[in-house]
């Protein structure tokens, strides 16, 4: 931690963006150790709990409330360790119960900028162990002349203009926090009267037919997330969720910030599906990478809500377009056949960019720690 100047302390952070996502970037080592006090330093960073993060550096929306916790691995496999931290936007309260896919593609980057790997040539393998759920993704991250290299020519939707390519690679992400990647033990379960699929294949999701919950999947983000007539539904939706939290082995989902419930639709764009998807309270203006391999995961295995009606390419290495509020997703799945002879997803590759945009401190009050003590 820095020095205190001015009544407040100064922590080293970077704000990047993610994928479709943004966020502070932090070295484990220049937070606090101590648990509760990390934590009241990340809501003061953000400006939590307000809902417009007025007097910190959050954007008053959960994809851009996001911290990523970055330092040397822990494990033999991998180069570093990244926790996520989602810092809540309107209570007082940061969740680690769930990864960020999306600010991953940021820590290899900002691994090699701080120096914790060393570029290695032109693009630089970069093995994140993905500290909140276990498993380890590799970010291929442009380094010509040993620098991470930022501008390039790759667009996704949902950021404007185009960036350095970032490939991540995921594999064994299978039940990465419910135990199993269908955790009730079924392909299709009644939940409240509406027929869903829970899954996990990195990112815990109920996915339900948007017809039955009476819409199409081709409103916007904003009409489903504020529209009056959309109400009930909104309602119902986490009616769905509390109930269905404790069978995906989730516990009281209450106050957590997963299962993600996500509406899906026949393609509507040539894509393999659309999708509409609750952060869980909030919608989605694209999709989580996560959310988005568990998407087109459930696409391709029969048996699924979605799998009747999803549009996936044959093949062991389907290119599988996830249809968002803005625009598509693609993710590349590795099928094999699991003990039994039946399709199995068993790994899963897809673009993402990143863009590092401010380098300095955070500056946190100092009432944050007079608090503490008083605590
Ligand atoms: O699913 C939002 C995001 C995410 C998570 C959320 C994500 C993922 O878009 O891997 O990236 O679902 O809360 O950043």
């Amino acid at each position: 931690m820095g020095e205190l100047k001015h009544s407040q302390t100064r922590i080293r952070a970077a704000v990047m963006r993610g994928g479709t996502s943004k966020g502070l970037y932090f070295l484990a080592d220049d937070l606090p150790t101590d648990a509760a006090t990390r934590d009241a330093v990340l809501l003061a960073a953000m400006g939590s709990p307000d809902a417009r993060q007025i007097d910190g550096m959050g954007g008053a929306n959960p994809l851009t409330s996001k911290v990523a916790i970055v330092s040397r691995a822990t494990r033999a496999d991998a180069d570093v360790d990244y926790l996520f931290a989602q810092v809540v936007v309107d209570e007082a309260r940061v969740d680690y119960g769930q990864n960020c896919g999306n600010l991953l593609a940021g820590v290899g980057p900002f691994a090699i900028e701080r120096g914790l790997v060393a570029a290695t040539g032109d693009v630089t393998d970069v093995g994140i162990h993905m500290v909140n759920t276990g498993q380890v993704a590799v970010a291929t991250v442009q380094t010509p002349g040993g620098m991470a290299k930022y501008d390039g020519d790759v667009a996704i939707d949902g950021v404007p203009g185009t960036a350095a390519p970032i490939p991540l690679m995921f594999r064994d992400t299978a039940g990465s926090s419910c135990g199993a990647l269908f955790p009730t033990g079924q392909r299709q379960d009644v939940v409240e009267g509406v027929t869903v699929t829970c899954i996990d294949n990195g990112m815990p999701l109920v996915l339900m037919r948007a017809e039955d919950l009476g819409c199409t999947g081709a409103e916007s983000w904003q009409q489903l997330e504020t529209d009056a007539q959309f109400q009930p539904m909104r309602e119902r939706i986490e009616a769905i969720r509390l109930a269905v939290g404790p069978r995906m082995n989730l516990g009281d989902v209450r106050s957590r910030t997963v299962p993600k419930m996500c509406l899906v639709a026949a393609p509507q764009a040539g894509g393999a599906l659309a999708t509409r998807c609750f952060i869980p309270h909030r919608c989605h203006s694209s999709i989580g990478v996560l959310a988005a391999v568990s998407l087109a995961t459930a696409a391709a295995l029969p048996g699924t809500v979605c799998h009747e009606m999803a549009v996936v390419p044959d093949g062991e290495a389907p290119l599988v377009s996830i249809e968002h509020p803005t625009g598509e997703f693609t993710v590349r799945l590795t099928l094999g056949l699991d003990a039994e002879g039946q399709t199995d997803v068993t790994g899963a590759g897809l673009l993402r960019t990143a863009r590092w945009l401010f380098d300095g401190d955070v500056c946190i009050p100092t009432r944050v720690w007079a608090q503490e003590e008083a605590a």
